[in-house]
């Protein structure tokens, strides 16, 4: 039996491909079991339906899996709706975020499409399904949890959930030759670095409740860590395959301190020569473990700063103090790590107009290299979409309007993201925060700033291995740098779902 595994393309232009590592565990786990398995990241291929249907064509497959997190859904939909066209016989198999979260909706629309959701993670739950319809024509899955499909009548069925795996030590690492596509890093099509990239998970889940997230939903709150020398053997396994940078993917890479000094020192121990970035939060950053993680390596932390507002962090359930975030970019400073990025989101529900202006202020003032401004949205999964449809802000079954590729569709609310400033503001409100937001990246890099950014990039680049290299990418290839950082400069922060007209 023959199973295709799709990351769908988002049919959006500006995409830095990442490794999917989600199909990359399912493909070694099917292949592992004697499967055929055959992957393709088509949004790093920026393959649209019709070269997937061709790539399909030519794998011949039995059973098709699909990557669809809430914003992939509508692209993903499109997709599956020309491959069954094509071949009704082929099972589609969807996982990840919003099956897990929508399956009884996504089978009430779209069941004459998509034969089977998976709810949670996937590893066991696609193995079983596989195993099951190797092996049987007509029944029914009923004893495989963590699935949902409909019966012969139509009805849906939702099977009882999988549980969560506690030993991811007993997972095989991911088999990253199963993609054939060189992630580097890049932004807009501009390499900033030469080197390979990959990524890595190295716990699942985080304990805490942030309001705008779906993890705490998805992954129960439930911190599952793996050992570091199992960490570290795959870390090894990746080095023996030429690759030399890597992303920590863990939904709380640092939230225990003493296991992620451990990590580091045997990084140090195993001489791992592999450039790595990780995200952080501002309130889990203790010197030592900041100062070993340069040691092994860290060249970037991303941190998740959100508001520089406490009344905003408050209504996020952040649980950060703003008072932190100085702290925690002094200290990434005296640890030397080469790049500090910030992660903001603006448009929260109630925040003001000088409170964005704040946010934006801050990022501009302090000492980070590169901000990302995000439109705070909300999507199934989150606090913010269960509340705001409880309390009758807003229906999971409204018809709003959404932009996938060049075309606008109509759909049901569920089915996409919602910008939180579309509910809650008055147009004319709306059009002064959007002002505001959309002028965020100019004011950042405004003429004072840049010259400050210039002379300290200049100092740290000078002393850096890794910033060295970056800035000769750059003058390799000037033009395309400064079309990447203008597009950059002058991208808009925006929401991904409902289109706003
Ligand atoms: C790396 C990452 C990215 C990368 C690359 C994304 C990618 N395609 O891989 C980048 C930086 C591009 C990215 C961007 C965004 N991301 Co992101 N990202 C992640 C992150 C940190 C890791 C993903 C990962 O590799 N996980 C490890 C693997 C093993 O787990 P997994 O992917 O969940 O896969 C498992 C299951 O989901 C399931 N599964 C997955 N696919 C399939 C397929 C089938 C067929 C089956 C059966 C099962 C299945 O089985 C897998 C194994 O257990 C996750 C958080 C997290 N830790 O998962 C957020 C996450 C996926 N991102 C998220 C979001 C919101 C975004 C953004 C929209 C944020 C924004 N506003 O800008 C953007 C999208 C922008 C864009 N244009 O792409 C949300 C998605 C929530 C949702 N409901 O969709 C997450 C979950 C973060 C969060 N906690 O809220 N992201
Ligand atoms: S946003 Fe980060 S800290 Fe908050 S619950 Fe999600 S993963 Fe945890």
């Amino acid at each position: 039996m023959k199973i295709a595994l799709i990351n769908p393309s988002l049919e959006t232009k500006i995409y830095s491909p990442w490794p999917p590592l989600g199909i990359l565990y399912l493909g070694t786990i099917l292949k592992e079991n004697g499967f055929t398995v055959k992957l393709l990241d088509a949004a790093a291929k920026f393959y649209g339906k019709n070269e997937v249907l061709n790539w399909l064509k030519h794998v011949k497959p039995d059973i098709v899996g699909i990557s669809v997190f809430t914003i992939a859904f509508l692209p993903a939909i499109n997709l599956i709706k020309v491959i069954k066209n094509w071949n009704p016989s082929i099972k589609i198999v969807i996982g990840h975020y919003h099956p897990t979260m929508e399956a009884e909706n996504i089978l009430r629309k779209y069941g004459d499409y998509v034969d089977y959701c998976v709810r949670g993670e996937g590893e066991y739950t696609l193995l079983e399904l596989c195993e099951f319809l190797d092996k049987n024509d007509n029944k029914l899955p009923n004893d495989i949890k963590g699935l949902a499909f409909r019966d012969s009548n139509k009805k849906i069925v939702l099977t009882p959930e999988a549980p969560l795996i506690i030993d991811l030590d007993s997972l095989p690492f991911p088999d990253r030759r199963l993609l054939d596509f060189e992630y580097k890093w890049n932004f807009s099509g501009f390499e900033f670095s030469k080197s390979k990239l990959t990524s890595l998970v190295s716990s699942r889940g985080c304990p805490f409740n942030c309001s705008y997230c779906a993890c705490t939903k998805f992954a129960k709150r439930r911190f599952r860590p793996r050992s570091p020398e199992n960490i570290i053997n795959e870390m090894l396994l990746i080095q023996n395959h030429g690759y030399t940078q890597l992303n920590f993917v863990d939904d709380n890479f640092t939230l225990q301190p003493k296991r992620t000094i451990e990590i580091c020192r045997l990084m140090k121990k195993e001489k791992i020569d592999i450039n790595w970035h990780t995200d952080g939060r501002v309130d889990q950053t203790s010197q030592e473990m900041l100062n070993l993680m340069k040691k092994a390596g860290c060249k970037s932390i991303w941190f998740g700063f959100e508001s520089a507002n406490q009344r905003i962090l408050n209504i996020y359930n952040k649980r950060t103090k703003v008072s932190q975030f100085y702290e925690a970019i002094r200290k990434t400073r005296k640890a030397n790590i080469e790049l500090i990025v910030g992660l903001f989101m603006l448009g929260a529900p109630t925040e003001t107009l000088d409170e964005v202006k704040r946010t934006i202020e801050f990022a501009v003032k302090s000492d980070i290299d590169v901000p990302f401004f995000n439109v705070v949205e909300i999507f199934s999964g989150t606090k913010f979409w269960d509340d705001y449809n409880s309390n009758g802000n807003i229906n999971q079954y409204d018809k709003v309007k959404a932009l996938v590729g060049e075309e606008i569709y109509e759909v049901e609310r569920w089915e996409t993201t919602t910008r939180v400033m579309d509910f809650l503001l008055s147009p004319e409100e709306r059009e002064q925060m959007l002002n505001e937001i959309q002028t965020a990246y100019q004011t950042f890099f405004s003429f004072e700033r840049k010259m400050i950014f210039m002379w300290k990039m200049l100092y740290r680049t000078v002393r850096s291995r890794f910033m060295l290299n970056m800035a000769y990418n750059i003058m390799r290839n000037f033009k395309g740098a400064l079309g990447a950082i203008s597009a950059f400069r002058n991208s808009k922060p925006r929401g991904f779902g409902t289109y706003d007209e």
